[in-house]
């Protein structure tokens, strides 16, 4: 499957800003967790979202638009330890009331590094997100840098620390291409993208 025709919109400081959304998919995680990255991964474009090796980088709702109306939603990353207190509470807050009150939001991607985590930011989130019934996938990130010899052993102290079957997870690389065309078609449901011609 090729890439998913995404386009940059807007970045919005609060929910407000962002447009009508026919359904919306948004990307959730620690900072450094590969939320940018992934999403370059799935739209196959290197510079659509920034990336770096500063955690803290997104700090807006950075939006973008498919061509049938739909859009997707890069949001601030959470427990960046690095920032004053008060400026994390702040993307915390922006985060969970876009989270809360967004009504286009068909899934929250809650992306979870494969190599540490999850820690506990990120199972406060979860906790968060199943109290509040709001649906959401929970996606591994950089799959290529753990050995294969410890993958099975990772996958399993992941999903245990998730509280799901291990089955569950679904464990990509942006970096490598892991399981990106399987997350792609995930997402083109839930955006109501039509699907791909035979054969390409
Ligand atoms: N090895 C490897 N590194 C990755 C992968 N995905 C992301 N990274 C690296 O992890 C770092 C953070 O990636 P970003 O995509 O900017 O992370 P983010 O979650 O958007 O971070 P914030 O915007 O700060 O919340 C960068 O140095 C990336 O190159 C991956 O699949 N494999
Ligand atoms: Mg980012």
């Amino acid at each position: 499957m090729a890439g998913l025709p995404l386009t940059f919109l807007t970045s919005a400081d609060r929910v407000g800003g962002l447009p009508h959304s026919a359904a919306e998919v948004a990307v959730a995680g620690r900072s450094n967790v590969g939320k940018s990255s992934l999403l370059n991964a799935l739209a196959d474009q290197k510079d659509l979202a920034r990336t770096s090796k500063t955690p803290g980088r997104t700090q807006l709702l950075n939006c973008f638009t498919t061509p049938v109306g739909t859009t997707l939603v890069d949001l601030p990353g959470f427990g960046y330890a690095k920032v004053s207190k008060e400026k994390r509470a702040s993307w915390d807050r922006r985060m969970r009331h876009y989270l809360a009150s967004r009504e286009p939001l068909v899934m929250t991607l809650l992306l979870v590094d494969g190599e540490i985590g999850p820690t506990g930011s990120d199972r406060d989130m979860l906790a968060w997100l199943r109290e509040r019934d709001l649906p959401h996938t929970i996606v591994a990130t950089k799959h290529d840098k753990v050995r294969s010899s410890r993958r099975d052993r990772r996958r399993r102290d992941l999903a245990a620390g998730c509280e799901v079957d291990p089955r569950s997870v679904l464990w990509v690389s942006a970096q490598r291409g892991v399981n990106i065309d399987q997350l792609r078609s995930m997402v083109a449901r839930w955006l109501k993208l039509p699907d791909p011609p035979a054969g390409s």
